[in-house]
């Protein structure tokens, strides 16, 4: 789209023909890898970066303050390249990793920082006689580079040995669709994983072996599709330490020591036990652990793996052992107020059903083919409950359904509700929400006892002790919600960017939760120097916010990491609850991104913005099927002349409120517009946002087709007239 057009009828045309044209901005800096993308605790490491728009990068900024960076490349000659020392008290875990550079702060990547040996694969190693030799115990940081790369390595052990190879790449924000094959010296296939059985880190291999006899073993691997790139980096993990399966119970209460039975391989102190995944026995260790209870902790999500967008209204944190080999994998623990139960086989008919108190959480497990869990409660006509089935938002590769049925006196019950999948989408394409667990608010239909049966979708041919569900049930759940906090592109890698003298959209996503439909007042803190945001209302029911920060003209140029906080009354209890922050990992093409989780929400300032648009009314209060008189001022830079569009596509306006399309011509620095609403519109109090969308100059570039926001207005909506 390279040429401007001048008239705003042909900007019309323009809009009307590109509706569903995507948030556009300047460039931001995308970045796309960090290799390599770990290392060990008290180590330094030297990184490389690649991405697009990474001009003059000259720092990065790490999730946790423990891990810093110093610059040894020129800046004006990419890639840039990084001494990063991890200090010895950063614990094991992953932290995201950011690039700062002329144009800004990047989306995060992945930084997995380990307590074990960190080598690095030295090509050529793409046969089998000029494999990479290793110490057992180490993690290897590599990449499969194009032209069907393919990485060998081997490593010493010794008979009795329990040996795990585990690849990190999907689940630390790489492409690489690792594949795995593990030789004996003679050259004889032992074993082989495609992908382990966790639904959501399913790309990444895992073979878990006995040693046979001492000697060396080789491990040979590549991307399954022979595909490679610097977007296909890994760390391959080799040893004795120790891997958690899963933990029971899944949740504990806040202000709790709970006590948490963890199933794995190689756990320090592990008693053996009858449970086996694939085939491969696992051990247990029991732990007690302090569950935190001040209420800010309790509401928040504190886990250093991978979490997908399905997860993010969940509030946890995580559970690890440490033995004398290493700290194993993360299990997420999920907070909640009721009793934690474990499944009391055989539940598998509504005669042998588990009967448990409501409300109450049961950790349980689809143990075998065919196996289905039923529990049973009774009940009152009009009661309100909350079935809540988490699978998949707990790493377990199980994908739920439930049948509800009245317990009639027959053996089999009168089935009367089904449910499968939670579709719940707050945050469209850029991230998705929707999940194959189950959230499903039910009201008795009568006084009776009631069965629950769960039964995971495949079951004909799946199951296993890691098809793990934990179901919670509650009566009259209290309203709630939590937020996450989103860069606006739908598509693209993106990170805000805040330009001197101009603004910004946040978009601020909603998990409205138990019928939680209270209006939700949203501010940002630790706002950088020179950046304010107007604290704004998200409307009764709505699920979707712009938060808008405004740069001060002669605000320092640099970049913060911010807070964005929500508060909602609901009847005597105000709600705070902090949003999480959620990105985009990689863009697809016509499917919804792969997204993610991030640890934290950055903000940067950099150079005087294109333009500016500042909107006002006087029309605070209205009914619905006022109109509300705006009028909105531009203010340009010396070098941007252009026609700028007024209008109110590419976000959520609330229901029976129109914003017209309006220009402001090239000369012109203020218009009127009339904003329609209509009886839909409901009582409450809203913020709403003009978008303002033109073509400016952009280096080399232009013009290019850039969207600010306005201020948000406030309006209340009073009741209508003879209500
Ligand atoms: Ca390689
Ligand atoms: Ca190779
Ligand atoms: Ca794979
Ligand atoms: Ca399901």
């Amino acid at each position: 789209m390279k040429t401007f057009i001048h008239s705003a009828a042909a900007i019309c045309v323009l809009l009307i023909a590109g509706l569903h044209l995507h948030a556009q901005e300047l460039p931001v800096p995308q970045l796309k890898s960090v290799v390599p993308c770990g290392a060990k605790q008290g180590t330094t490491v030297e990184v490389e970066l690649a991405g697009n728009n990474l001009d003059e990068t000259n720092k990065l900024y790490f999730s946790n303050s423990g891990i810093t960076a110093e610059l040894i490349s020129d800046p004006a000659k990419p890639p840039a390249r990084f001494k990063v020392t991890i200090a010895a008290n950063v614990p094991v875990g992953v932290y995201d990793v950011r690039s700062i550079g002329k144009m800004g702060i990047s989306n995060p990547r992945a930084f997995d920082v380990s307590d074990c040996t960190e080598v690095k694969e030295t090509e050529p190693n793409n046969t089998r006689d000029k494999a990479n030799r290793v110490p057992l115990n180490c993690v290897i940081n590599g990449t499969i580079s194009p032209t069907e790369d393919i990485d060998w390595f081997v490593f010493e052990a010794k008979r009795g040995q329990r040996v795990l190879i585990e690849s990190l790449a999907w689940r630390l924000d790489s492409r690489l669709d690792g594949t795995l094959t593990l030789y004996n010296s003679a050259g004889k296939e032992l074993m082989s994983s495609q992908d382990a059985n966790i639904r959501d880190q399913k790309r990444d291999p895992f073979i878990d072996f006995d040693v046979p006899e001492d000697g060396d073993y080789f491990v040979r691997f590549t991307d399954f599709m022979y595909n490679g790139g610097s977007e296909d980096f890994y760390r391959l993990k080799i040893g004795t330490g120790p891997y958690v399966d899963f933990i029971t119970p899944t949740g504990a209460k806040p202000g709790t020591t709970a006590e948490i039975t963890i199933y794995g391989r190689n756990l320090p102190g592990g008693e053996k036990t009858n449970v086996e995944v694939n085939g491969r026995p696992l051990e247990k260790v029991m732990r007690k652990i302090e569950v935190p209870k001040d209420p800010q902790t309790v509401t928040s999500l504190t886990y250093h793996e991978l979490l997908r967008p399905s997860a993010s209204r969940l509030d946890g944190m995580e559970v690890r052992v440490t033995g004398a080999t290493g700290t194993s994998n993360a299990r997420l623990l999920v907070f909640s107020d009721g009793p934690e139960l474990l499944q009391q086989r055989p539940n598998d008919s509504i005669e042998h059903a588990q009967h448990i108190p409501v409300p109450c959480a049961v950790t349980a497990a689809f143990n075998a083919p065919k196996d289905a869990g039923y529990y049973t409660f009774s009940a009152k006509k009009g009661e309100k409950y909350l079935i809540d089935v988490s699978s998949e938002r707990i790493n377990s590769p199980a994908d739920p359904d439930l049948e509800i049925y009245e317990n009639d006196g027959k053996p089999e019950g009168k089935l009367i509700n089904s449910f499968q999948d939670t579709g719940e989408n707050i945050g469209q394409l850029r991230f998705p929400t929707m999940t194959r667990d189950i959230v499903y608010p039910w009201t008795a239909p009568k006084d009776a006892d009631f069965t629950l049966r769960l039964e995971h979708v495949y079951s004909q041919v799946q199951g296993g002790a890691q098809y793990q569900y934990r179901l919670e049930i509650k009566r009259d759940p209290t309203p709630d919600f939590r937020l996450v906090c989103t860069p606006t592109h739908d598509i693209h890698l993106d990170n805000p960017v805040v330009y001197q003298g101009g603004r910004q959209r946040l978009d601020v996503l909603v998990w409205r939760m138990n019928d939680h439909n209270e209006p939700i007042e949203v501010e940002a803190h630790n706002l950088p120097p020179g950046v304010t945001a107007e604290p704004i209302t998200i409307g009764p029911g709505m699920k979707w916010g712009t938060l808008v920060v405004s740069a001060a003209p002669d605000a320092p140029l640099g970049e913060a990491e911010i807070k964005v906080v929500g508060t909602s009354q609901c009847g005597s209890e105000k709600l705070v609850r902090e949003a999480r922050g959620g990105t985009i990992v990689w863009d697809t093409v016509n499917t919804p991104a792969i997204c993610r989780v991030t640890k934290s929400i950055l903000l940067a300032v950099r150079e005087k913005t294109p333009f500016e648009v500042t909107a006002s009314t006087k029309d605070t209060t209205i009914k619905p099927g006022d109109p509300i008189h705006v009028t909105v001022t531009a203010a340009r830079r010396d070098d941007m002349p252009s026609a700028i569009q007024l209008h109110g596509n590419g976000y959520d306006l609330p229901a029976g409120l129109t914003i017209p399309t309006t220009t402001i011509n090239p000369g012109q620095t203020e218009v009127s517009l009339t904003v329609a609403t209509t009886d839909k519109l409901k009582e409450g109090t809203y913020s709403f946002i003009i978008n303002s969308e033109s073509q400016v100059p952009n280096g080399t570039d232009k013009k290019t087709r850039v969207i600010y926001p306005s201020n948000p207005l406030k309006i209340t909506v009073a009741a209508k007239a003879g209500k």
